[in-house]
């Protein structure tokens, strides 16, 4: 097969060319959302980092602007790496980003305002001369000291941020306070430690409602608050969170304890998502989540065609009523792009069934699913020794791997006849006192292309499937991406695949059954998704 032959995306958020990674400073101010990004202006490979930056005025059409900071002067000329937004009262926008200092990547902290308010895109930043504004100190690991947090005001009228760092293998969230914004001084205790994590990268931590699916402002403090300390680990390339509670008075933050805070904790996204950030969005009331979906093809094809990364499409993010994990949804303003669609109802899918779904163009596509399991009594015996890594089971037990019930899902971006297909699916398990629900995505077949990387990605789902007998399925189809939200969005993973037969009107959409137990589709609902203004691409 050739092996560049990859279609552009048509409605994730990218560049028209070149290399991007983590989303940097995403904003509401004045009617306008703002997304910067790591970016390489100069190839589809990481270096030569700039703040490339886009504005929309709805998160789904976006329009591309100069970069805003970029390299220029001794605190930053080897590269401007990540960092936040801030909106300080009376409506004034500030960035802080590391600055990367020398060629061993040791780093500081500097910080940017827009040269003209009144300019509505605020296309031009102006690094003040008076930067660094935080220095890595005695103690602290200058090649490990990066990416400030979005800062937030407590009740003594200090702002605070966090900067992720590392000591020997201990992930540090470092917390530094300052009175003007200007001044930083670095608290004695950090906010979180974990040992044999490494390094923490792009920490995030935030105030979330205890009722409701609406956000908080990044200082909100009260009642019925819970806070979130997500951090990205360097090693594994994954991010984990922690819900818990947060004393504002003496800066102290204690996980509730409900899952673990290192590599076996709760995660975003169980697949190829990284260096997340969420903000508050004033115009909706809501907290929306970004995240990074690397390639996972061969570098030499991120060349061949000329870019490489997209970011994920953005998500509300709200606690679950359990209290125990957050729950996340792509943004509404996603279905303003739903065009042609097909409606499946009540319709079986017996032991080994397999149905195509036909009459829209699957390969930039929205699908919606409601599963109805009639029976629990087939479902597979859970050895509690997998209870830890649901990737390695879904590694051993992948799609084509028979089971009691499921896996049933949908074979995506698939071949006519299923050489190509990625497969999204659950399947149930009987442990000691309940049962245990485990959703995949299996790329194992998605392309016949040599090279690709194709991990199988997975995650538990905390329903109560006895009770509800269904669960619900949504996945978002992109050409080479595939983000699928189980159970209403409380287990979510995307996978970057490189199909070489199932492209264009040459992917197709099936609805499978490889258990012993039948189930049902209540209904599928699948659109045809329009193609975005994406900066040009
Ligand atoms: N990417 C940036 C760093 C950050 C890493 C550099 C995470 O600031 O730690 O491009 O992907």
């Amino acid at each position: 097969p050739a092996s560049v032959v990859v279609s552009g995306t048509g409605f994730h958020f990218r560049p028209p060319r070149h290399w991007i990674n983590d989303p940097n400073g995403p904003m509401y101010y004045n009617g306008i959302y703002h997304l910067f990004y790591q970016f390489n202006p100069k190839g589809s490979v990481w270096g030569n980092i700039v703040w490339a930056h886009s504005v929309s005025t709805d998160l789904i059409n976006w329009v591309a602007l100069e970069p805003a900071i970029y390299p220029t002067k001794p605190f930053d000329i080897y590269g401007c790496w990540s960092g936040s937004a801030t909106i300080l009262p009376g409506n004034k926008p500030v960035i802080l980003y590391t600055g990367v200092v020398d060629t061993q990547q040791r780093q500081v902290q500097n910080i940017a305002f827009p040269k003209n308010l009144s300019d509505p895109y605020l296309r031009e930043w102006v690094k003040p001369d008076y930067n660094p504004v935080i220095l890595p100190e005695e103690g602290v690991n200058a090649s490990a000291f990066r990416d400030p947090t979005t800062a937030w005001r407590g009740p003594s009228g200090h702002w605070k941020i966090l900067v992720g760092s590392k000591r020997n293998k201990r992930g540090i969230a470092l917390l530094y306070r300052s009175r003007d914004f200007i001044h930083w001084v670095k608290a004695k205790h950090s906010l979180h430690t974990a040992k044999g994590t490494g390094m923490w990268e792009c920490p995030d931590f935030y105030p979330v409602s205890v009722k409701g699916s609406h956000g908080l402002e990044t200082s909100f403090y009260g009642e019925g608050v819970k806070h979130v300390l997500k951090n990205s680990l360097d090693v594994t390339r994954y991010e984990y969170y922690t819900v818990g509670s947060y004393d504002h008075v003496k800066d102290k933050y204690v996980p509730d304890g409900t899952s673990p805070d290192d590599n076996t904790g709760l995660r975003y996204d169980y697949g190829n998502f990284y260096a997340s950030k969420t903000f508050f969005d004033a115009k909706k009331n809501r907290r929306i989540l970004w995240g990074w979906a690397n390639e996972s093809d061969y570098v030499d094809d991120d060349i061949a065609k000329g870019w490489a990364g997209v970011q994920t499409i953005p998500r509300a993010v709200w606690l679950d009523t359990s209290g125990r994990q957050l729950v996340q949804w792509p943004i509404e303003e996603l279905e303003s792009l739903r065009g042609k669609h097909i409606v499946v109802t009540n319709k079986k899918v017996s032991s080994s069934g397999l149905w195509e779904v036909k009459g829209i163009d699957s390969s930039q596509a929205d699908v919606e699913v409601t599963f109805e399991i009639s029976g629990l009594e087939k479902a597979e015996p859970f050895d509690p020794s997998w209870a830890t890594d649901a990737e390695a089971l879904c590694g051993r037990k992948r799609a084509d791997v028979k089971g009691g019930v499921g896996p049933f899902g949908l074979h995506v971006l698939a071949s006519a006849e299923l050489e190509e297909t990625t497969a999204v699916f659950f399947r149930i398990f009987k442990a000691e006192h309940k049962h245990v629900v485990l959703m995949c995505h299996d790329p194992t077949r998605s392309s016949m292309r040599p090279k690709v990387y194709k991990p199988t990605f997975a995650g538990f789902v905390d329903v109560d499937i006895a009770k509800t007998g269904k669960i619900s399925l949504r996945s978002l189809i992109d050409h080479s991406v595939v983000e699928s939200f189980g159970a209403g969005g409380k287990t979510c993973i995307t996978s970057r695949v490189y199909p070489s037969l199932a492209l264009g009107k040459n992917a197709h959409l099936f609805v499978f059954n490889n258990g012993l137990a039948n189930v049902k589709v209540s209904t599928l609902k699948a659109w045809e998704i329009r193609k975005p203004l994406m900066n040009g691409a």
